[in-house]
């Protein structure tokens, strides 16, 4: 049976919700504010509403959103883990709800002609949106995401509403001022909940100016014409114009010479991983000025129970790399028994550093990352047996036997 219908079109407050019924493959239809339904059931006509089975009717965005992830996971991390995080989520959605959108639509609706210009409002508004910006450069200054350690809706909720302000006033200038909240945001827009609704994401160059609107030009009949059109419905009028798209900055790591990681994945999966594919490996592949050498490490082992959960986690983590596949290979392994395992490997990186290739993935900083010596004998033995798995591994002096484990390619 139908979930229910959520009401809207493009407004901004049903990208989050839209990334949500994605997500967790609800059966929830998005259908226009236009319909006779919604004008019937939501008098202020603000969007978004939402219509679930035996008449239950929802408005209010962050209400819509805690029913939406209560109805497809009760016990769903993006609520955070704990009461207090839980609070901390709903804090972060109601200041950007609240605080930071309106205020971000207050300096660029007037900048654009969608609302009636007066320097000194939209200097106010500006000047506010920075003072609640900081809010989140100060908790991005020392951590990944907004709440805890891992990735929750404050942070697809947040980067989601945020796109209005990316999409009109935080050009580059702006971007280089507040360092932490660009990172965070380009983590966040390219994780695969934001990124089926929203594509691939691009920034502009420069803030929207203000053009004095032609209309107050007398001897334009054609603008004056525009003027008189007939008004859109309150809901669409509220509704802002896409973002001004311009090419997207080349990778930094796009820059680097090449020597491409095809023809060794092709003779990883194909020949004898001892005898043909380490020697080709280490013969042809890796180039020390071209490639540095990774062991990565899951950082939270104790939390980990049943090995193959722990598989399925490196195949989340590898899944949300695969923007970086060009950049990397690597394997994964699961070593050890249900609740009594971790996770441990190495990644073949393209150049000296590893953060350009593994921030695509939001979950880049729950694992730990050593810059490995490719002449050392040890580090050669441990990669070989990462690429056979034919051997325990050494963990802290003591040998793991290999439960399971991934190849990224
Ligand atoms: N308090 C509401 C605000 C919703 C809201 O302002 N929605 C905008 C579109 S994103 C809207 O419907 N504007 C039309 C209007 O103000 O008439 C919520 O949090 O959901």
């Amino acid at each position: 049976m139908s979930q229910g219908t959520l009401f809207g079109q493009k407004q901004i407050r049903t990208v989050p919700l839209r990334a949500l019924i994605k997500h967790f493959n609800l059966d929830i239809d998005f259908v226009t504010n236009e319909d006779p339904a919604f004008k019937k059931s939501f008098p202020i006509g603000k969007i978004p509403g939402f219509i679930g089975p035996k008449g239950f009717k929802l408005h209010e965005v962050i209400a819509i959103s805690i029913y939406f992830i209560n109805l497809a996971d009760p016990q769903s991390k993006l609520l955070g883990k704990n009461a207090k995080e839980y609070a901390e989520v709903l804090k972060w959605l109601s200041l950007t709800n609240s605080e930071l959108l309106p205020h971000i639509a207050a300096v660029f609706k007037p900048l654009t002609g969608a609302a009636p210009y007066n320097k000194k409002a939209v200097d106010e508004s500006a000047a506010y949106v920075e003072s609640v910006i900081q809010v989140y450069e100060a908790r991005l200054a020392n951590y990944t995401f907004l709440v805890g350690e891992r990735l929750t809706y404050a942070d697809i909720f947040s980067a989601a509403l945020l796109i209005r302000g990316f999409g009109h006033i935080f050009g580059a200038e702006w971007r280089k001022a507040h360092p932490n909240t660009f990172r965070w945001f380009n983590t966040v827009i390219q994780n695969k909940i934001l990124h089926d609704i929203v594509g691939d994401y691009t920034y502009i160059e420069k803030p929207v100016e203000f053009v004095p609107p032609k209309k107050e030009k007398k001897q334009q009949p054609a603008a004056a014409k525009k003027e008189a059109a007939p008004k859109k419905a309150k809901a669409v009028e509220e509704e802002e114009e896409k973002p001004v798209e311009e090419p997207k900055a080349k990778h930094p790591l796009e820059l680097l010479p090449r020597i491409s990681l095809e023809e060794w994945k092709r003779v990883y999966s194909n020949e004898d991983t001892r005898a043909k594919a380490i020697p080709w490996f280490w013969e042809n592949q890796y180039k020390p000025e071209e490639f540095s050498l990774w062991k990565v490490d899951y950082k939270y082992n104790d939390e980990l129970t049943l090995t193959f959960m722990s598989n399925n986690l490196v195949g989340g983590f590898f899944n949300r790399l695969s923007a970086s596949t060009k950049y990397l290979f690597g394997t994964l392994v699961v070593y050890g028994e249900n609740n009594n395992n971790g996770i441990t490997g190495f990644f073949l990186v393209r150049g000296q550093d590893f953060a350009p290739a593994f921030d695509v993935a939001p979950d880049w900083e729950s694992y730990a990352y050593t810059k490995l010596d490719g002449e050392d004998a040890e580090t050669r033995k441990f990669i070989n047996n990462m690429l056979a798995w034919d051997e325990p591994v050494e963990v802290n002096g003591e040998k793991r036997e290999i439960a399971d484990g991934k190849v990224f390619k």
